[in-house]
């Protein structure tokens, strides 16, 4: 069998991480490959939004940076609602320094990301230290991490080599990196989960240099695993509603793909 025929329990069942295992698991049993971006502003419209949406996504992606509000209480509140819907935290840090540095902004400042989130993402522009870094705090916490090794905004500088570079890094360090950001399919090994930003109902561009997919697009066309959606979802009218339309056409596209 070929990766994209393989379904998301037998893609759980080859994996030695214990976070990618989980991840798939909610995937085949929510039946969603949607993950929300929750950049919203306010922790109260923010625990409201993934209350509402959580049955229909298999991961929530927060900016914790972007709360005029934060404290404690906001992830100890996102934690019990990871739970109660069965979803996985991925805060969207783009952790990019040196190892040493890096290890202070996941594990310390004000918001301890270490000590909440799942999963964690970073640049590789850092090189290797950058992972070794995060290892160091998350890995016995059984935290784990994605590399940017796409992204979804026009005119950015991740491709070709970098790109190509970013996947062996994540592949001599798979103990920690259990996937990638990216808008293509970078890997083949079915253990690494592909998680695409840049989604919405139609293709467009909004005017800051983001460019939108169609579900279709990235989980049927493009191979991707988990289709990121943020204003698709927290600027329509019903957020649950469009929440629940986003993963039946995910989910559409992924049976769809196993068909061919
Ligand atoms: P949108 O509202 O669906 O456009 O939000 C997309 C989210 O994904 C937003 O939080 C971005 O910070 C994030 N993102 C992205 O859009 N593109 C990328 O390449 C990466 C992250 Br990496």
């Amino acid at each position: 069998k070929i990766n994209d025929v393989l379904k998301y329990s037998e893609r759980a069942a080859m994996c030695t991480n214990e976070l990618s295992r989980r991840l798939f698991g909610i995937m085949d049993k929510k039946k969603s490959n949607l993950a929300l971006s929750a950049d919203v502003t306010s922790s109260k419209e923010l625990l409201q939004l993934v209350d509402k949406t959580g049955p229909h996504v298999c991961m929530v992606k927060t900016h914790v940076d972007i709360l005029e509000d934060f404290n404690q209480e906001v992830v100890e509140k996102l934690t019990s609602l990871a739970a109660k819907h069965n979803f996985v935290l991925f805060e969207d840090r783009k952790f990019a320094d040196i190892g040493n540095t890096v290890m202070h902004q996941y594990s310390g400042g004000v918001y301890h990301i270490s000590e909440w989130a799942d999963l964690i993402n970073a640049h590789a522009v850092p090189g290797p230290g950058v992972i070794h870094g995060l290892k160091k705090i998350g890995a016995s916490k059984g935290r784990a991490c994605l590399l940017i090794a796409e992204m979804s905004s026009s005119g950015n500088l991740a491709k070709g080599s970098y790109s190509q570079d970013t996947v062996k890094m994540a592949e001599e360090n798979k103990d920690f990196v259990i996937g990638f950001i990216c808008v293509s399919k970078v890997s083949s090994d079915p253990t690494f989960l592909h998680m695409t930003p840049g989604v919405q109902l139609e293709a467009g561009k909004d005017n800051l240099g983001q460019q939108y997919l169609t579900p279709s697009e990235v989980i049927g066309n493009r191979g991707s695993d988990i289709m990121i959606v943020g204003r698709g979802i927290y600027q329509a009218q019903d957020p649950a509603l469009a929440a629940k339309q986003f993963q039946i056409a995910g989910y559409d596209a992924y049976m769809a793909r196993m068909a061919e």
